[in-house]
C-alpha cells in the first residue's frame, strides 16, 4: 500500500490522497507545558538525503525508515528547522523536486516509556510538502500541506519494549500538482535535441520561492492518557461585562469533571465555571484592543483548564492554560469594527522568508520583524500567502497586531484548480486552519485565497462553497479572498464580506506613469463599492525597489519610485478612508526570494525592508504615515495619543 503510494508520487504525478480528514478528528492545541504535560524539542541537526534517484523511489524501493538512515548511503547534516534548499552549495539540491529524508535518534525520560498512564505525541509542525513519518521504522503519520502542524500518538511505539529511544524518520516530498494547495505542475520536456533525458521542471503561478523541508519545530509531548483534546473560545461583550463562551473536548474518558478559571494579568480569578461548555461573565472586563488603537493593548487573560477523569486505574488530571483575548469583531457597508470602533488596517504583508533559512523557523528574526513592525507603526498584516508559525501567531495576541489569517490558496490559476478535487482539499485545509488558530485573538478574518482565477466559471461555486464552510467553521469572524479580478467578472467577490483588492498601477500597467494612480485607483474604489456596498481593502500595492538606487526624477526600481508610487496611492487612500476603505497593506514588508525570472533580480524586490531587514526609503515615509493614522484610530478616554518619537517607538 504505501510502496503504491511512494510510487505515485516519486514520478511526481498528480495524484495526492484525502488523508487528511482521520488527521482532522480531535484538537491541535498548541503544545504547552503544565502539572501534567511535558515538552522535549527536536530542533537541530538531523541526517539528511535527497533521493536522487530517476524516478525519485529509491528510498522506498530499499525501504531506507527500516534502518538508521546512514546504513542505506551517505547523509548530510540539515538543520531543523530550515528550508533545504539554500544551506548547502549543492545547486541541485537548491532546485531539487521529489522526496528528501530526515532522520533523528530522540532520547526519552524513563517515566515516558515505563508509566502507561502517559500518552507521548509527535508533532511536527510544518513539513513542505507532503510527509510520512515513521518511528522506529513503523508508519505512525501522513500529511499533506506544508504550512500546518499534523501530530501521532506514538504512546504504544514508545512502551513497547525496553527503549529508552526512538528513530524518528520523515520523508518529505515537495512536488506540487493542479490538486495541491499552493497548486503546481511538472512540465516534462521530451525533445531530446533540446534538453537531456528525463528533464521536467516545476512551474507554478505564484510568486515565492517553493522552499521545502521541516520548516518549523519537530517535538514531542505527553499529556495523561484522559486528556484535554481542544477547547474553542468565542467572547463577547455586554455593556462592561466580557462574555467569554467555552466549549472542551476531553478525550480517553467518559468520566470526568471540568473545572475552568479565567485570570486576569496579575494572576487573580475574575470569573470561573464548571463542565464542557458554558459561558464567563468578566465584570470590567479588559478588552483586547488592537496595538495603537488603546492605551492598553492586547490584555491577555488566562484560561486555566483542570480536567479530573476517572480511569480504570485511579483519577486522573491534566492542565491547560490558554490565553484569551476578549474582543469583537463586526463588519458593516463601510466599516470593520473592533469592539464596536472602526478599525483602520495599515499594515503590511509578509512572508516567511529570509536568507539561508528560507521558511525555517527564527527566533531572532521573528523579534526582528515585530520590532519593525511597531517602529513603522503597523497595526496588522495578512499572512500572504499560507498559515505562519505559531508562535508568531502568539506574538501578534500579546503586541496587539491584527491578522488577516490566509490559506494556501495562493496561484489558483488553472480551470482543474478550482474543481471538486480541489475543492475537497481546500476545504479540508480551512478546517486544520481553523482548528489552528480559532482562538487567537488576533485573528480578525479568515483569507480563503489570493488571487485565484475568480472570473472563471468555476469560481462562483468553489468560492460560495469555500466560505460558506469556512463561515460554517466560524461564525465569529468574517471571511474574505484577495482578489486582482475586475469587479465586472470576478465570480467569488459576491460570498466575501470584506473586499480585499490587489493592483500595481504604474508597475504591472503603465509602468513608469505614476500620473495615472490616482485616476485608476479610485475608479478602481468606485466600481467595486458601487456593485457591492461593502467595506475595501488595498491588500497590495508596491513596486520593486533595489535598496540603494537612486534616481530623481524617479524612475522604476529606484527608491524614488516606490516612494513616489506609494505617495500617490495615499492621496487616494485618504479620501476614501473617509468612505468605506478600511485598510492598506502594502506588498512586501521585506524582499523575498521567488522561482528565477527575467523579472525578479535574485528575488522580488518591493520590500520596504531589505531581506535583510535594513530599511529602504519608503519605510521612513510608511513610519511616519502609519502613526499619523494611529493617532486618528486612537478610541481611549485618556489625552494621551500615540506618538512616534525618536528613538522611543514604543510608548505603550
Ligand atoms: C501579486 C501577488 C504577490 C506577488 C506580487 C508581485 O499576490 O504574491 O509577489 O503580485 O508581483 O499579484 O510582486
Amino acid at each position: 500500500m504505501l510502496r503504491e503510494r511512494a510510487g505515485a508520487w516519486a514520478v511526481l504525478g498528480p495524484l495526492l490522497w484525502g488523508c487528511g480528514l482521520a488527521l482532522l478528528q480531535g484538537g491541535m492545541l498548541y503544545p504547552r507545558e503544565s502539572r501534567s504535560r511535558e515538552r522535549k524539542e527536536l530542533d537541530g541537526l538531523w541526517s539528511f538525503r535527497a533521493d536522487f534517484s530517476d524516478n525519485r523511489r529509491q528510498g522506498f524501493e530499499q525501504q531506507w525508515y527500516r534502518a538508521p538512515l546512514r546504513e542505506s548511503g551517505p547523509t548530510l547534516d540539515m538543520p531543523v528547522p530550515s528550508s533545504f534548499n539554500d544551506v548547502g552549495q549543492d545547486g541541485r539540491l537548491r532546485s531539487f523536486v521529489g522526496w528528501v529524508w530526515y532522520e533523528r535518534e530522540a532520547t526519552l525520560p524513563q517515566r515516558w516509556t515505563q508509566d502507561l498512564g502517559t500518552r507521548v505525541v509527535l508533532r511536527i509542525g510544518s513539513a513542505h510538502y507532503y510527509a510520512i513519518v515513521w518511528v522506529n521504522g513503523v508508519h505512525v503519520a501522513e500529511h499533506e500541506g506544508g504550512h500546518l502542524p499534523f501530530e501521532a500518538d506514538i504512546s504504544k511505539l514508545v512502551q513497547s519494549g525496553p527503549l529508552s529511544s526512538c528513530r524518528i524518520t520523515i520523508a518529505i516530498n515537495n512536488t506540487l500538482s493542479p490538486y495541491t494547495l499552493p497548486p503546481g505542475t511538472i512540465l516534462y520536456q521530451t525533445d531530446t535535441s533540446k534538453y537531456p533525458k528525463g528533464y521536467f521542471v516545476q512551474n507554478t503561478n505564484f510568486d515565492f520561492f517553493n522552499y521545502a523541508g521541516l520548516h518549523r519545530s519537530v517535538l514531542l509531548y505527553t499529556t495523561p492518557i484522559s486528556y484535554i483534546d481542544d477547547i474553542t473560545i468565542t467572547t463577547d461583550v455586554d455593556q462592561d461585562i466580557g462574555l467569554v463562551n467555552y466549549q472542551i473536548f476531553i478525550q480517553g474518558s467518559e468520566l470526568f469533571q471540568l473545572e475552568v478559571f479565567l485570570l486576569d494579568a496579575d494572576g487573580r480569578t475574575v470569573a470561573q465555571g464548571t463542565g464542557g461548555q458554558g459561558q464567563l461573565q468578566v465584570p470590567r472586563a479588559h478588552l483586547w484592543w488592537p496595538y495603537l488603537m488603546h492605551e492598553h493593548p492586547a490584555y491577555l487573560y488566562s484560561l486555566e483548564v483542570r480536567l479530573t477523569a476517572q480511569t480504570a486505574d485511579g483519577p486522573v488530571s491534566d492542565f491547560y492554560t490558554l490565553p484569551v483575548g476578549i474582543r469583537t469583531v463586526a463588519v458593516t457597508e463601510s466599516r470593520f469594527l473592533i469592539n464596536g470602533k472602526p478599525f483602520y488596517f495599515h499594515g503590511v504583508n509578509k512572508h516567511e522568508d529570509a536568507d539561508i533559512r528560507g521558511k525555517g523557523f527564527d527566533w531572532p528574526l521573528l523579534v526582528k520583524d515585530f520590532n519593525l513592525l511597531r517602529w513603522l507603526g503597523a497595526n496588522a498584516f495578512r499572512t500572504s500567502h499560507y498559515p505562519y508559525a505559531e508562535e508568531l501567531m502568539q506574538l501578534c495576541d500579546r503586541y496587539g497586531i491584527v491578522v488577516i489569517d490566509e490559506s494556501p490558496g495562493a496561484g489558483i490559476a488553472l480551470a482543474q484548480s478550482l474543481s471538486n478535487v480541489s475543492l475537497q482539499h481546500h476545504l479540508e485545509v480551512m478546517e486544520e486552519m481553523v482548528r489552528r488558530d480559532k482562538n487567537h485573538p488576533a485573528v480578525v478574518m479568515w483569507s480563503v485565497a489570493n488571487e485565484p482565477a475568480s472570473s472563471l466559471k468555476p469560481a462562483g461555486y468553489y468560492f460560495k462553497t469555500l466560505i460558506a464552510h469556512t463561515k460554517a467553521l466560524d461564525p465569529s469572524r468574517p471571511v474574505t479572498f484577495v482578489t486582482k479580478s475586475s469587479y465586472e467578472a470576478d465570480l467569488g467577490v459576491p460570498y466575501v464580506d470584506v473586499i480585499c483588492v490587489n493592483s500595481y498601477y504604474s508597475w504591472y500597467h503603465d509602468y513608469g506613469h505614476m500620473e495615472v494612480i490616482q485616476l485608476q485607483l479610485a475608479t478602481q474604489f468606485e466600481n467595486w463599492y458601487r456593485t457591492y456596498q461593502k467595506p475595501i481593502i488595498q491588500s497590495e500595492y508596491g513596486a520593486e525597489t533595489i535598496a540603494g538606487f537612486h534616481q530623481d526624477p524617479p524612475l522604476m526600481f529606484s527608491e524614488e519610485y516606490q516612494k513616489g508610487l506609494l505617495e500617490q496611492y495615499h492621496l487616494v487612500l485618504d479620501q476614501k478612508r473617509k468612505e468605506y476603505v478600511v485598510g492598506e497593506l502594502i506588498w512586501n514588508f521585506a524582499d523575498f526570494m521567488t522561482d528565477q525570472s527575467p523579472q525578479r533580480a535574485i528575488g522580488n524586490r518591493k520590500g520596504i525592508f531589505t531581506r535583510q531587514r535594513q530599511p529602504k526609503s519608503a519605510a521612513f515615509l510608511l513610519r511616519e504615515r502609519y502613526w499619523k493614522l494611529a493617532n486618528e484610530t486612537w478610541h481611549h478616554q485618556s489625552a494621551v495619543k500615540p506618538q512616534c518619537v525618536e528613538n522611543s517607538p514604543f510608548i505603550f
